[in-house]
């Protein structure tokens, strides 16, 4: 059973919701336990600013699923809640990014683990460090030590969330 770590994100309708929905059927699929979330926080978009805040956090997961399975399950619990993939960086009913996979690199034209853009976003590294503190990548180096790079990005804990 491999161990991953999903972040998710929605900027559409009921955001909350729609992120709950989707860790319930990814769980649903039988092939993904949804083991630890983080809380929810509030968080401005990033990429293209000119769009709603979201809502993010991180699940930690197990799975049976390789990579590419894993990512194909992703992006059909993405379809069923509604997202159709038009503008790349922009407005999305739900989200949802593999960031990291057991302690694998995946780089192929579809998939790349760990997720490229982790680093450097505090509405992932946050969520991730609640309830990862000590998570790495694959080369060791802590992500933690991030976090001081990316604290200007505006992103706040939900309130009970
Ligand atoms: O890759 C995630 C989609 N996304 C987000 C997001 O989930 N949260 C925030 N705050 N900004 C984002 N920009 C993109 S693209």
């Amino acid at each position: 059973m491999a161990r991953a770590y999903l972040g998710l994100g929605s900027n559409q309708g009921d955001r909350v919701a729609l992120v709950n929905a989707a860790l319930e059927r990814l769980q649903a699929s039988g092939r993904v336990r949804v083991i630890k979330r983080s809380s929810f926080y509030e968080t401005a978009p990033v990429g293209v600013t000119d769009q709603p805040r979201f809502v993010n956090l991180v699940a930690e997961v197990h799975t049976d699923l390789d990579p590419q399975d894993l990512l194909e399950l992703a992006l059909a619990v993405e379809r069923t809640l509604g997202r159709v993939r038009t503008e790349r960086w922009g407005p999305r009913t739900v989200d949802i990014d593999i960031l990291l996979y057991d302690g694998v690199q995946v780089d192929t034209p579809t998939l790349v683990i760990p997720h490229p853009e982790m680093t450097r976003r505090r509405f992932v590294l946050e969520p991730l460090l609640e309830i990862a503190p000590d998570a790495a990548l694959p080369d060791g180096r802590r992500l933690a030590a991030f976090l001081p790079e990316v604290r200007s990005q505006d992103v706040q804990k939900v309130a009970g969330g």
